[in-house]
């Protein structure tokens, strides 16, 4: 079974195979964890995004790392909250198995999460961290290609949250 580990800090300082952005439908950057993404990795990032040409919600492509520590970046395009009846919890799932099969595809070993949609795109914290974690567990669970997850937290607040969650999910098999 993959090692689990959650972080607090900054993703674009990690040196893993591959980052996870939390972008938006059009790939071509924003504010937030994609705006830091961005410019860590330098101008060629938006090119390689321009090409790709957009990416659904629920979805997630691959580009290089250019610039940065990490080789890849993955690109998942979150869903934005609204009061959760809109299939927010299974586009958010998605995007999280997305991202997973795009590294084992790539035979990439470890991926790095930032929380997605929990900042601009308004996803309630604890839940967004609930469906991240038994996602992340289950997709392991099947697929044995990814041996290390980071899940990252920008805010020592967030940091200690996660961990809670990991914690109770785990003592709750
Ligand atoms: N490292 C790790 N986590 C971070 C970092 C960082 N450098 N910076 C922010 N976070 P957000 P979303 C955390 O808003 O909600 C963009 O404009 C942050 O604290 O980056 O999926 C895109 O272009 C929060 O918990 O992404 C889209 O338009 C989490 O990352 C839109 O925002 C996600 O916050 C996507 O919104």
């Amino acid at each position: 079974m993959a090692r689990i580990h959650v972080i607090q800090g900054d993703i674009t300082r990690l040196q893993v195979y591959a980052i996870v952005n939390a972008a938006n439908s059009s790939l071509l950057g924003g504010g937030g964890v994609d705006g830091a993404i961005h410019r860590a990795a330098g101008p060629e990032l938006l090119e390689a995004c321009r090409k790709i040409g957009g990416c659904p919600t629920g979805e997630a492509r691959i580009t290089p790392g250019f610039r940065l520590p990490a080789r890849y970046v993955i690109h998942a395009v979150g869903p934005v909250w609204h009061g959760g009846k809109h299939g927010e919890a299974e586009l958010l799932a998605s995007c999280y198995r997305h991202s997973l099969q795009l590294a084992a595809d790539h035979g990439l070993k470890q991926i790095a999460f930032p929380a997605i949609s929990t900042g601009a795109y308004g996803y309630p914290f604890d839940e967004a961290s609930s469906i991240a974690i038994r996602t992340v567990k289950e997709w392991l669970a099947a697929h044995n290609m990814v041996e290390e997850v980071y899940f990252v937290l920008f805010s020592d607040h967030h940091y200690q949250r996660f961990q809670q969650f990991l914690h109770k999910e785990e003592t709750s098999g």
